[in-house]
């Protein structure tokens, strides 16, 4: 097979594969856009690949992640439609059953989903249908183009795939040696396609044409049907929404706890600027009329919520800074924000769970679990079953409606986005999604602190810099802050004043900068006493440890 006839054959491939993805999507508005075969797919690696893998992701593509793995597996997939549309000129049944494979990978994928049901087949069954049939239009259908199949004058040596379609005049361009050339694998084996030379310019012309419609309507139908997707979603409803006031509002900041300083991380983060992280590759999209939370297992009463009965209770606001397990030493998968929402002890207190329940695993809507410690929910700690962020509903990525947010306790043990359940059970008896994922079964936050200015590149002058940053250790509080510059002495940093022991801290301290290259490092202290270890450890299994320091040329 000439290079380019194996260029076409691929070409012809990568069309029936975005028709078939492309077409699912708008099928996938129907049946819910996890249903679509590339979510599917993607969704089924996120959570099968190891945790290791998983973290090279978070830390080549940060939140970007998703985009990444979707990119990926659309570029994978693209290779394997090429090699099949390559074999389907070979034995058109090989780029069949390729397809066909392909299909049944999505439709296993959408299937084992949490919450899937049959219907959720559909897409990718329409999809490998049309890219079955679009495979046949190129290769052996009435819309059949050459090169490939270019039947040489010698009637033996035709392939059976020539059809009425090859026009009889331009057979007499082939030299007669072509069919020499050809395989002798058998009757359905394609002869050896000739050369570019000998392609019809009117079969090419059609081949190519179809093709760039095809593929145009693949991107059209895809691109269509995920705004389609979109526009169905919660955002309007959310937009509807009116939380009211609370009755225990939030601590006022206090003068001076945001340093104001242009590298420094803001006391409170805005809803855009906080980080994102969730298994999730399309956002779930929960109405809040239909949503409900049960809370059930190892209760005296079992309970079950509506979003106007959360709201109808009394609602608290708190300053939380939540914390990912997954933030390396001076990472940034930390923010802080002012959550309104309900008291979940006085949800429990409710329900009366049983004395041995010791975990409450929360569930979202799309089957992710966490357990978190019941004692933790029950100890007077600012544990929320939350539907506010900064003053508006939760944002959709960030939970909406509801979610959970325990202050002192990593987001994987506690902060359970689109939550639906809370099921009371036991460690012993049940382990949440991290968990046989290599990650600890207890996640309380270590004690950190991290250096936001200056940065590497920064250009400092020799003289007075003011070195700043975050410390935090949720539900204990930070005592003491230091810095060291070039394993001299610790030097006390000011702590800013802070609303909580919940939250995050700022910190700053002059430094009287000298030419050169320093080292400079921090390290907390919370209030416990404890100083934060300078053993370093990696994120898995239960929180990375270690000073952050940053390195900086001063002139
Ligand atoms: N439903 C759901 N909730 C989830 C997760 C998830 O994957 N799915 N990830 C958790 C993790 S690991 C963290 S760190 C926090 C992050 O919350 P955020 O995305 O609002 O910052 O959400 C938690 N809640
Ligand atoms: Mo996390």
């Amino acid at each position: 097979m000439s290079t380019t006839s194996r260029r076409y054959a691929a070409l012809a491939g990568i069309t029936a594969a975005a028709v078939a993805i492309g077409i699912a999507e708008p099928v996938a508005v129907l049946t819910g856009p996890r249903s679509a075969p590339l979510v599917a797919v993607g969704g089924a690696i996120v959570d099968a690949v190891p945790e290791s893998l998983k973290q090279l992701a978070i830390d080549l593509f940060g939140t970007a992640d998703k985009i990444a793995l979707l990119v990926g597996t659309a570029v994978l997939l693209g290779g394997f439609a090429a090699l099949f549309g390559v074999l389907a000129v070979r034995r058109l049944a090989l780029g069949l059953a390729g397809i066909g494979a392909f299909g049944a990978i999505g439709v296993a994928a959408a299937l084992t989903r949490s919450g899937a049901d049959l219907a959720d087949a559909l897409p990718s069954l329409v999809g490998a249908g049309l890219g079955a049939l679009v495979l046949w239009l190129f290769i052996a259908g009435p819309f059949e183009m050459n090169p490939w199949s270019w039947s040489p004058p010698t009637p033996a040596a035709g392939p059976p795939s020539s059809g009425a379609s090859v026009p009889p005049a331009a057979g007499g361009s082939v030299p007669p040696a072509a069919p020499a050339s050809g395989s002798s694998s058998g009757p359905t084996a394609a002869v050896e396609p000739v050369a570019p030379a000998d392609v019809d310019p009117e079969s090419r012309r059609r081949f190519l044409t179809g093709s760039g419609v095809l593929l145009g309507t693949a991107v059209v139908a895809g691109l269509g049907g995920r705004w389609l997707a979109g526009r169905r979603g919660v955002s309007a409803a959310r937009d509807a929404i009116r939380l009211p006031a609370p009755v225990a509002p939030a601590p006022a900041v206090p003068g001076g706890a945001n340093l104001s300083l242009a590298q420094l991380a803001p006391y409170v983060t805005p809803n855009f600027g906080f980080y994102r992280i969730d298994t999730a590759l399309v956002v779930p999209q929960v109405d809040p009329d239909t949503w409900r939370l049960r809370i059930h297992g190892r209760v005296g009463k079992e309970r079950t919520y509506s979003y106007a009965d959360l709201l109808a209770r009394p609602l608290v606001e708190r300053y939380v800074t939540l914390a990912c397990v997954s933030n390396e030493v001076g990472g940034d998968l930390i923010g802080n924000a002012r959550w309104l929402g309900v008291p979940l002890r006085e949800l429990l207190d409710e329900v009366e769970p049983d004395d041995d329940a010791d975990q409450v695993v929360g569930r979202s809507v799309d089957g992710w679990t966490c357990g978190t410690p019941t004692a933790a929910l029950r100890d007077g700690r600012d544990a929320l079953l939350a539907v506010g962020m900064n003053g508006e509903p939760l944002p959709v990525e960030h939970g909406f409606p509801v979610r959970m947010v325990v202050p002192g306790l990593y987001g994987y043990v506690s902060a359970c986005k689109w939550v639906t359940e809370l099921e009371l059970t036991r460690f012993a008896d049940f382990d949440a999604y991290w968990v046989p994922r290599g990650w600890s079964r207890q996640g309380p936050i270590k004690t950190q602190s991290r250096i936001d200015t200056p940065r590497r590149r920064n250009r400092l002058t020799a003289g007075p810099v003011t070195v700043a940053g975050v410390a935090w250790a949720q539900h204990r509080g930070i005592s003491r802050v230091e810095v060291r510059v070039d394993d001299g002495q610790w030097q006390e940093a000011t702590l800013a004043p802070t609303v909580s022991v919940d939250t995050w801290v700022q910190w700053s301290w002059r430094w009287d900068a000298t030419p050169g290259e320093h080292r400079l490092q921090v390290r907390a202290t919370d209030a416990t006493g404890e100083t934060q270890t300078e053993r370093t450890q990696d994120v898995v299994p239960d929180g990375a440890t270690g000073w952050h320091s940053v390195t900086v040329t001063v002139r």
